[in-house]
């Protein structure tokens, strides 16, 4: 079983589409671990986007995700990283495909309202940056048998 970090970002918050985020996920069959409504920290923001440092949007991402607060998750299933990611749709929400949350929600990049994490190794990077070991709930779904092979 995978995991991934899912953030629905300060516009998804704002916009009142954190249970819109969540459903998909569940719909998909994909399993919650961890759940935290939070402001994230400027110290934060520039860690986990660290790898985006000098580029021309980086100011502009790290105002945009602590502006107000976000919604952090963690979500786990077969594949999760690229499953998620598939539900988001391209980070570009003008490309991204029809019936993904970007496509359905959204129109710039810099209001793209969610991340995801994009490989198994930044998955768990990201999830041990965001959530504490205690945060992260083991458990199993009755109906997880009807959805995991
Ligand atoms: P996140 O990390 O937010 O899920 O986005 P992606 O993983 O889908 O895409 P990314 O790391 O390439 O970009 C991180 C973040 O930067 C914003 N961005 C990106 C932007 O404002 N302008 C740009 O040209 C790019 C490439 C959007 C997402």
């Amino acid at each position: 079983m995978q995991r991934t970090l899912v953030l629905v970002k300060p516009d998804g918050v704002q916009r009142g589409l954190i249970g819109q985020v969540i459903t998909r996920l569940e719909n998909r069959g994909l399993r919650i671990v961890a759940a935290k409504f939070m402001q994230v920290s400027r110290e934060l923001a520039e860690t986990h986007y660290a790898i985006h440092k000098g580029k021309p949007f980086y100011d502009g991402l790290i105002n945009y995700i602590t502006s107000a607060p976000v919604m952090a998750m963690v979500w786990e299933g077969p594949d999760a990283v690229a499953a998620v990611r598939q539900t988001m749709g391209s980070t570009r929400p003008r490309e991204a495909a029809p019936g993904t949350i970007r496509h359905d929600f959204a129109l710039d990049v810099g209001r793209n309202l969610t991340h995801a994490s994009d490989s198994p190794e930044n998955g768990e990077a990201e999830i041990a940056l965001w959530f504490k070991p205690h945060e992260l709930v083991q458990w199993q779904r009755e109906i997880d048998r009807w959805i995991f092979e």
